[in-house]
């Protein structure tokens, strides 16, 4: 369901705002501090952010992928650790609920959801299995009334922070792809579930990952997501469809606010007695990334209007995912290359979004996972 066009504008306007004017000045704090502020999560909270795409009866915005895409850009305009607070709520740790979810899980869950109260988190990653998340081997065994929990899940976003995790679990051991796996939905915190310290990582500073270690750790039967079985692993591709689009926006944003910054850094740096914007070859770096930031925005538009048109976009949300995260990598390069020696360094702020948008082609599914899916996609087409 789309926001009739002057409320919609009105959010975005908001976000933007609120993005220029209260998240950009806390950037640098949040990268040394890996930390946001409190005030600052207040203020987002109170803006609607962790409610954009959770339907209106549970208290949300219900923004469709269009709108969403288009508040994601704007999102994009600084440091992705800001979105990634919300983000969870937004995405893969509230759309199991919304598709898959029992009525009672979802009139539980996504008010709580929409409001901040909570923050939610999707814990399918495990230490031996990654990309090939179908491989899972953390167990959820039925004993009486529960379910039994054991294993441990890594790099997990918004661990530290979570009330409820969406849990991607083994309830069938003899079935050992993605047909044996159930998903969960674990409220935290509870005996038997333990978060480790944050990971440190390379970017995006503020985020907090961290392991999630079950141990014996018991849930009520009616934690088990939609009441069935044997549904999780598809659950989660479900979420993950519509996740990959909101960071392949994401990437584009962080691209537009590099582009500006690098383009007016050209105005501003003077060499050879004019400023280097005049050079040709900075020309070039400058239209290339603003080619690219431009082909990255209009594929994400195709895609989202599509999907809510209810068409089968699976394989072009994977071709958004993996050019918007590559391409913003380029664009970070570039910006980089612009900004010279004062690119390198930690003032300027340029270094800092270089390391951030690294992580864009590995989460969420990596480039490689994306082509997978592209590749799979088109032969079976062609083959029907
Ligand atoms: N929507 C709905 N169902 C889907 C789906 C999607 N996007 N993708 C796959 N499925 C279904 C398949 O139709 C299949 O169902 P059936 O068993 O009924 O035929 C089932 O899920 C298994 O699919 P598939 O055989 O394609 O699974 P694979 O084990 O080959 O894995 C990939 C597919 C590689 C695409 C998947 O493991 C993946 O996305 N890996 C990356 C995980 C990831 O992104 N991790 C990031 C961490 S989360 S932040």
């Amino acid at each position: 369901m789309a926001l009739d066009p002057e409320t919609f504008d009105q959010l975005r306007d908001n976000v933007r705002r609120f993005v220029r004017e209260r998240l950009v000045p806390h950037e640098a704090a949040v990268d040394e501090a890996n930390e946001i502020p409190a005030a600052v999560i207040e203020e987002m909270r109170g803006l609607g952010l962790y409610g954009l795409t959770i339907p209106p009866e549970f208290g949300g915005l219900g923004l469709n992928s269009a709108e969403e895409v288009q508040i994601a850009f704007e999102l994009g305009w600084t440091s992705p650790a800001f979105r990634s607070a919300f983000g969870t709520n937004v995405g893969i740790g509230s759309q199991g609920i919304v598709l898959d979810g029992t009525d009672a899980q979802r009139q539980h869950y996504l008010p709580r959801l929409a409001s901040g109260e909570i923050t939610s988190s999707f814990a399918l990653t495990e230490p031996d299995s990654g990309s090939d998340a179908g491989a899972l081997r953390t167990s959820a065994r039925h004993d009486g009334d529960d379910y039994v929990i054991n294993g441990t899940k890594r790099f997990i976003t918004n661990a530290p922070r979570a009330g409820l995790f969406t849990l991607m679990a083994r309830t069938n051991a003899d079935e050992k792809g993605a047909r044996g796996v159930s998903a969960f939905l674990v409220e935290a915190p509870r005996p038997g579930l333990s978060i480790g310290k944050p990971d440190r990582k390379m970017g995006q500073h503020g985020s907090l990952t961290a392991d999630v270690v079950f141990a014996d750790c018991r849930v009520p039967a009616s934690a088990l997501l939609g009441g069935v079985e044997g549904q999780g692993f598809k659950t989660a591709m479900k979420v993950l469809d519509r996740g990959r689009l909101h960071i392949a926006a994401v990437a584009s944003g962080v691209a537009e606010r590099l582009i500006h910054d690098s383009t007016r850094y050209a105005i501003e740096r003077q060499q050879f007695g004019k400023p280097i914007g005049e050079f040709q070859l900075v020309q070039a770096m400058l239209a290339d990334s603003r080619t690219e930031s431009y082909a990255a925005r209009t594929m994400i538009m195709d895609a989202a209007r599509r999907r809510d048109a209810c068409e089968d976009v699976t394989e072009d949300i994977a071709c958004c995912k993996l050019f918007a995260s590559e391409m913003v990598g380029r664009v970070a390069d570039r910006a980089v290359q612009i900004h010279g020696g004062s690119g390198y360094i930690a003032d300027h702020g340029i270094e800092r979004f270089y390391r951030d948008v690294r992580l864009f082609r590995l989460y969420e599914g990596t480039s490689e996972i994306q082509r997978i899916i592209i590749a799979r996609s088109m032969i079976k087409r062609a083959s029907a």
